[in-house]
């Protein structure tokens, strides 16, 4: 059962489906199309192997935030029960030699070209086939485009002047090469975020001298970095079916049970002992979910777990200048952090603080960074200045729709996507974590998604139906519920990259579904197809 046929007068590849990226989704979106369905399926990977983001964010220090147990695919029992961890949570080597692991066991590999970007996929109306390019010079059609591009993908640099002009070695961590050698050294690290953070933690006791430019300071709690015992795995493997059933019924799909429990209801002594434990326990969406329902809502429950963070920094960081640099004093509402010593790190001799919203960095020069108050002299510069999220690999492709519309203009007003998967007058494109999807753990939201694309696919094919496509009223009554739900919360009133304020000149839009994973599984089982048009073939 395929759609696939061989054009014999063009010699242009046909396929049925091209996948485009070799992380999580692109891997299992491949499984469910080929191995399932038996369609004939191209993949192209701009890396040389699979991993996505696992592939390219090898900078010193990457680890999931989300618990090892639940940070896989769940779709494959044997899987389950095969692949084990060590500690609680996985680093960034164990996370790609599990999506290896998975290529090669499910022969995924195999249809992939690797090394080779699509730079356009173009909808033609007359064939209703896609219509691919890539930089290797492939044309190939497709009735099927499935974009599996990253959600935190497209590095984001800064556009510092003279930055080319600096002669030591200067890196993105999304982006970081092999045999990079920083003993020794004196090293620059620009930004504060997740990456930065595990960053500077990880190569303070190597380098020279570690100096931190950070324009925000971050709220992070401890990761809670431990090894599981074999008892503990063996009774977590035992138990999968449950596991993830209440992962896929969850909000933030981090495999605990969310709080019920408003902090503005108890005491603070109790609020005390809650924020306690979870910072003993470990995890930065745990600290924040976990621990009371309304932390990301309530301005002042938000008060009272920032507040808690603030007095762990002024007790852990020793030198009271550095500590007060490193207190964020606005809303604790940020993608929650959570480290391995961040804070300690600045108790050591050779890592200095640089506060850029007070000395802003003026430029790069060839022998480091200036800043208004003075040059730091560098030997390595490094970039943890996040991404383009979101749309950032979308729009770097000349995407067009019906009637040659771009996805740049499409999205011109910010990004959208009815169920974070489909576009109007995009027919037959899906993407997988596109714009206004769910913000979660991330690998259970996947599956969700490719789940849903193979299902839809496998559904067209038995009805002989040709394109699929959102209509206009799903899609802004879609846009119109992610806007509301995410205004609700505390995140819409701080600025960061969830909704592009961390790129100049980028449009400040909803881009995420904030009603919770579980929610949303309900939400496509109960629509069904109901915002969908569907072509038939004649
Ligand atoms: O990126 P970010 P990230 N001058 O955008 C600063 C996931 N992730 O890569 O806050 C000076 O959060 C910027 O400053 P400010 C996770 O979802 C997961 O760290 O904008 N500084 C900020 O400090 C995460 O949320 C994991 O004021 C500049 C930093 O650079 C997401 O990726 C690990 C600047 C960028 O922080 C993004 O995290 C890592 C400038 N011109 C990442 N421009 C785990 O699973 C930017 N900055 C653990």
């Amino acid at each position: 059962m395929t759609y696939h046929k061989n054009d014999s007068v063009t010699n242009v590849p046909e396929f049925d489906a091209v996948v485009v990226g070799a992380g999580f989704a692109g891997l299992y979106a491949v499984h469910k199309l080929r191995n399932e369905l038996g369609l004939h399926v191209r993949g192209y990977e701009k890396g040389t192997g699979v991993g996505g983001t696992w592939y390219w964010n090898r900078y010193p220090g990457a680890l999931s935030d989300t618990r090892s147990f639940v940070y896989r695919y769940s779709f494959d029992k044997a899987l389950l029960q095969d692949w084990t961890w060590k500690n609680t949570y996985l680093t960034q080597p164990e996370i790609l030699e599990y999506l290896e692991h998975v290529a090669d066991r499910f022969d995924i590999r195999q249809s992939f070209q690797f090394s080779t970007k699509v730079t356009a996929a173009h909808f033609n109306e007359e064939t209703n086939l896609w219509e691919i390019v890539t930089d290797r010079g492939d044309k190939v059609r497709a009735k099927f485009i499935v974009n599996g591009l990253g959600l935190l993908s497209a590095t984001n640099v800064p556009n510092f002047k003279g930055r080319e002009t600096f002669k030591g070695e200067q890196y993105h961590t999304g982006a970081w090469p092999a045999g990079v050698d920083l003993n020794g050294k004196r090293v620059g690290v620009i930004g504060t975020g997740s990456t930065g953070v595990q960053t500077i933690t990880a190569i303070a006791p190597e380098v020279g001298h570690l100096t931190v430019f950070q324009r925000s300071p971050q709220y992070s709690v401890p990761v809670g970095l431990r090894p599981q015992s074999e008892e503990e795995i063996t009774e977590i493997k035992k138990n999968y079916d449950e596991i993830w059933k209440q992962v896929k019924s969850s909000a933030v799909a981090f495999g605990f049970e969310e709080s019920n429990i408003s902090a503005v209801t108890v005491s603070k002594e109790e609020q005390e002992r809650v924020f306690e434990a979870a910072w003993n326990e470990g995890g930065g969406f745990y600290f924040m979910f976990g621990t009371f329902n309304d932390i990301a809502i309530n301005p002042e429950a938000n008060e009272a777990a920032a507040n808690f963070i603030r007095k762990k920094i002024h007790e852990i960081v020793k030198d009271p200048k550095t500590a007060r640099k490193l207190t964020p004093t606005d809303y604790y509402a940020k993608r929650p952090l959570c480290d391995n010593g961040y804070y300690q790190t600045f108790n050591r001799d050779n890592v200095s603080l640089v506060d850029v919203k007070e000395n802003l960095i003026v430029e790069i020069t060839p022998k480091g960074v200036r800043t208004t108050d003075g040059e730091y002299e560098l030997d390595v510069i490094i970039y943890a200045t996040g991404f383009d999220a979101v749309e950032g690999n979308y729009v770097k492709i000349d995407l067009r729709g019906r009637g040659g519309v771009s996805i740049n203009e499409k999205w011109a007003d910010g990004p959208t996507g009815y169920l974070g998967m489909t576009n109007t007058d995009f027919p037959n494109m899906f993407m997988v974590l596109g714009p206004n999807g769910p913000f979660t753990n991330l690998t259970p939201s996947i599956e969700t998604q490719v789940e849903w694309i193979s299902d839809t696919v496998k559904y067209m094919m038995e009805n002989n139906m040709t394109t699929i496509e959102p209509t206009q009223e799903a899609e802004n009554e879609w846009l119109a519920l992610c806007k509301s739900m995410a205004e609700a919360t505390l995140f819409s009133k701080i600025e960061s990259w969830i909704f592009g304020a961390n790129i100049p000149g980028k449009k400040n839009a909803v881009r995420f579904y904030v009603g919770g994973l579980g929610n949303y599984r309900s939400f496509i089982k109960e629509a069904g197809y109901k915002g969908f048009a569907f072509d038939r073939a004649a």
